[in-house]
């Protein structure tokens, strides 16, 4: 299988799928666009008819968004724990990450996924304290509910943690504060072998994609807030 993403440092849809495949052992070979390419989107689709990433593509299937790449990928590896084993957590895994794929676009649209930038405070709202509030709750509920089974949100790695894993680059980009529990959870993330090697790439890229950077006009610190 083959895995079309696009800039480590932004493109955090492409990571949920990269981190599910990776954490899972699921075997793949990545292809990386730039977004700074200026034929970036008609190489995207020329593979996907909807010219985003990310695209997986196996043989003569090629799938695109998220959530069918993930139920693709659960179909075809159906013990690698794409959703969790437990009926409870399956339903609940389900429901948070569709409610992360169609939602929270407050966070998305301030805060946009920039892993090598630090932009402490930038972003913040009443709007975008809500939706933290929400994903503060949601990591917490299932990490407390089940801590016995395993550091991920339903014990072991599956789907939801995935999902959630581009919020963890935007909670520390943006200084988000999180209390005990979820900050605990976003360490735990951070450190899994897979987002240092995203977040080295990341590092290196040095594109600067100004649609993606509404705080900043090169790459670099900013001023601080005013
Ligand atoms: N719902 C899609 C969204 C994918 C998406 O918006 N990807 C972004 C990159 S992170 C993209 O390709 N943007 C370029 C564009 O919209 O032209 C999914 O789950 O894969």
């Amino acid at each position: 299988m083959k895995l079309l993403i696009a800039n480590k440092n932004y493109s955090s849809w492409s990571l949920r799928s990269w981190l599910l495949l990776r954490e899972l052992a699921i075997p793949f070979e990545e292809e990386k666009l730039s977004f700074t390419d200026p034929n970036w989107k008609t190489s995207v689709l020329s593979i996907s008819p909807a010219g985003r990433v990310p695209v997986l593509v196996d043989d003569s299937l090629v799938i695109w968004d998220t959530l069918s790449i993930t139920e693709y990928v659960a179909e075809k590896f159906p013990d690698a724990g794409v959703w969790p084993r437990n009926r409870e957590a399956r339903v609940v895994a389900r429901s948070i990450c569709a409610e992360m794929h169609a939602g929270f676009p407050n966070i998305r649209a301030q805060m946009p996924m920039n892993i090598e930038a630090q932009l402490p405070g930038r972003g913040w709202n009443a709007e975008v304290k809500a939706e933290t509030e929400r994903i503060i709750a949601i990591w917490t509920t299932y990490r407390n509910q089940w801590a016995h089974a395993g550091p991920m949100l339903f014990g072991a790695f599956s789907a939801a943690d995935a999902f959630y894993a581009p919020i963890v680059w935007r909670f520390i980009t943006y200084g988000v504060e999180l209390p005990p529990v979820a900050a605990a959870y976003r360490d735990t993330i951070c450190a899994l072998a897979s987002m240092k090697s995203w977040e080295a790439e990341a590092r290196d890229e040095h594109d600067f994609l100004s649609e993606d950077e509404p705080y900043r006009t090169h790459i670099g610190p900013t001023t601080p807030m005013s």
